[in-house]
């Protein structure tokens, strides 16, 4: 069917497409084609912050548009965006306060189950953020940072501790231009009032708090997230996975979690192994409990415990349509509210777990970080016990792909450098030296909007293809792993000739996952040890890599995107964009940020130009660090060994 094949690259995807059809069941693919988009929302144009509104701004020709109240398609797609960003660094941030209390009550002895997993990584924070050491005990120290942690959140004055791991200028820089975070609320509920009726009316300085609200994301609420589950639950090392829906099995519980914070999905992964529930799946007829994940909660258990991917943010809904899910526990974020009707259509049970993310028609299980061993069980048993309810319609499509998951950020400095000298030495060398060109981030969702995972894979390939290191979180880090790019015989096959050695060499794949959205800030460290190793510049901004999210859909993206810019990194979206109502706006964001951060936005939807803008810009800064020569040289022996060989 040509129209399932439009909708995904993936063939375990159009199956599902395929069989929803025939099963009567509407996706957000069918969705997608039935609604159409607004224009003038779409271009960032209507403003409806004000009972005036809706003002929905068309510019005639000689006469500019303004709202009711006089603002301006500046002001207004400058609002806009910056409320993305608000809504983003929200999300993240408050995943990252979440997991603050629970590092706290684990500390305190008041969540039994959980403990600290990374001492390491715990004494390491404890110096950076000055906690007494000593001969204080794990939990102690922990208390200590937890509630140092926390009171980042609501923080009112100076700025965000985190900040002091960028690179000595980019601190500067931050300062220089007023976009030091003093407190991860504090700039989030800034943007909420500076983009009511009638207050902030001048989109540089509304921009200006965007940046400084995305950077107490990346280098606050996401950090913080990321620092503290590593600590609670382990620092990821490497570890081979599986994705996709082939992962699910006919004879075993099937139970998907899907999300985000791992807080509870942890506590499953225990739970689902403990022998009371194994001999209860047993007695009601299944094999086991297989247990797979999906979106980031999947990224999070997948590099701690190889969980499986069942797939990412499109495949959501597929999973149902096996007919083989028995449960699927959602905790917060990026969670279809179709899911209790399709549910409906097969026999699976939806369950939501957090108080600030009940579906209607779904089954809610309040998970209790104080109890959460018997909240999990629950959970498990509620999956278990569902699963004589099968019916009969039931297809689980055979493709699933082994993928090498865990590259956390200390991860990479020890496999590059060795356990006993830790460095990103080799990987610098090797840029250096011109057999890798550049390292890009590859991030982000999936749009129904744009066909499934294609951009992802399109973009991946062509940067790997021209020596371009790629790092990955999120749901194109699955993207990848999909279509086979993260096992390292994936270099031979298709990274360039200087890139494949160096994979070779080291033994990784040339495409590295790193982890959930909250993780892009492991992609903020790497930058950093980059910089910090030296050779190449000072900042950030010197550095030869770029960012994209081909697929983006969710504020959380426009926020990575952002600390990304205000970090100093060119980032590239593709699908839409979300200011093109305003000129001056875009301008702004496409050209100016690369004088006041180092790093600006651009937007291309077609997905191998945006790999070669990021292949352009990284051959602009190989060329201020004076390296591009290197690289020409390193061709030029690999023409010459090419002739050599055929001779
Ligand atoms: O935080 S990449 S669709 S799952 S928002 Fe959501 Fe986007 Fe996936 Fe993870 Ni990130
Ligand atoms: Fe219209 Fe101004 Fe109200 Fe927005 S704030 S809806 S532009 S009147």
């Amino acid at each position: 069917m040509a129209e399932a094949e439009s909708k995904s690259i993936d063939n375990a995807s159009i199956k599902m497409i395929e069989k929803a059809a025939s099963d009567g069941v509407n996706t957000a693919f069918d969705r997608a084609e039935a609604m159409s988009q607004c224009a003038i929302g779409m271009v960032g144009s209507c403003c409806k912050h004000c009972g005036m509104g809706p003002c929905r701004l068309i510019t005639f020709e000689g006469e500019q548009a303004r709202g009711v109240c006089g603002a301006t398609a500046e002001t207004i797609a400058a609002r806009n965006f910056i409320r993305m960003i608000a809504g983003g660094a929200a999300a993240h941030s408050d995943h990252g306060r979440a997991v603050a209390e629970l590092f706290l009550a684990v500390a305190k002895g008041e969540a039994p189950g959980y403990e600290i997993r990374d001492e390491q990584k715990l004494l390491q924070l404890a110096l950076e953020w000055g906690v007494t050491i000593g001969d204080r005990s794990n939990n102690e120290i922990a208390i200590d940072i937890g509630e140092k942690a926390l009171a980042e959140f609501g923080r009112q004055e100076g700025e965000i501790l985190f900040l002091r791991r960028a690179p000595l200028k980019r601190q500067e820089l931050w300062r220089k231009q007023g976009v030091a975070p003093r407190g991860i609320d504090r700039e989030i509920v800034e943007i909420m009032h500076r983009t009511h009726m009638g207050v902030d009316q001048d989109f540089q300085n509304l921009l200006k708090q965007g940046v400084r609200t995305a950077i107490a994301d990346g280098w606050g609420g996401s950090m913080i997230a990321t620092e503290l589950q590593d600590i609670l639950f382990g620092t990821p090392a490497p570890v081979l996975g599986q994705v996709n829906l082939g992962v699910l099995k006919e004879d075993e519980v099937n139970l998907i979690i899907h999300g985000h914070e791992p807080l509870l999905s942890e506590m499953i992964v225990a739970a689902a192994l403990e022998p009371e529930m194994v001999e209860l799946a047993k007695s009601k007829g299944a094999r086991g409990i297989n247990l797979a994940g999906m979106c980031c909660t999947a990224n999070e258990i997948l590099m701690r415990h190889g969980v499986p991917l069942a797939g990412n943010f499109l495949q959501q809904e597929l999973a149902l349509v096996t007919g083989a899910v028995d449960a699927m526990v959602v905790d917060v974020q990026c969670i279809m509210q179709s899911l209790p009707d399709i549910a409906q259509c097969y026999h699976t049970k939806i369950i939501t777990t957090s108080p600030k993310a009940k579906i209607t028609g779904a089954v809610h299980i309040a998970f209790d970080e104080h109890k959460a061993m018997e909240s999990a069980k629950e959970v498990v048993r509620a999956a278990i016990e569902n699963f004589p309810k099968r019916g009969k319609n039931i297809r689980i499509p055979e493709e699933k792909t082994d993928l090498i998951a865990g590259f956390s950020h200390e991860t990479i400095n020890y496999l590059l450098g060795g356990l006993f000298r830790a460095s990103y030495r080799p990987l610098n060398d090797n840029i250096i030296n011109g057999r890798i060109r550049g390292v890009a981030g590859v991030v982000g969702c999936n749009n129904a909007r744009s066909a499934h995972n294609e951009a992802h894979n399109a973009m991946v390939k062509e940067l790997i293809k021209n020596d371009v290191l790629v790092i990955q979180t999120g749901c194109s880090a699955m993207a990848s792993a999909m279509a086979g790019l993260m096992v390292p015989e994936a270099a031979a096959k298709y990274a360039g000739e200087g890139l494949a050695s160096v994979c070779e060499t080291v033994g990784i794949p040339p495409v590295l996952h790193m982890g959930s959205c909250v993780d892009n800030s492991r992609i903020l460290m790497a930058a950093t040890a980059m910089v910090k190793d030296g050779g190449l510049g000072d900042d950030i901004s010197d550095l030869p890599v770029a960012g994209a999210a081909p697929e983006w859909m969710s504020e959380k993206a426009i926020s990575i995107g952002q600390y990304f810019v205000g970090s100093g990194v060119f980032t590239v979206f593709g699908v839409t964009w979300p200011t093109l109502g305003s000129k001056e706006v875009t301008d702004f964001l496409f050209k100016e940020m690369e004088e006041m951060y180092g790093g600006m936005w651009a937007f291309e939807p077609d997905p191998i130009r945006a790999a070669h803008l990021m292949i352009k810009h990284i051959d602009k800064k190989r060329k201020a660090l004076g390296i591009d020569k290197a690289r020409e040289r390193i061709l030029y022996d690999m023409e010459m060994r090419r002739e050599l060989e055929v001779v």
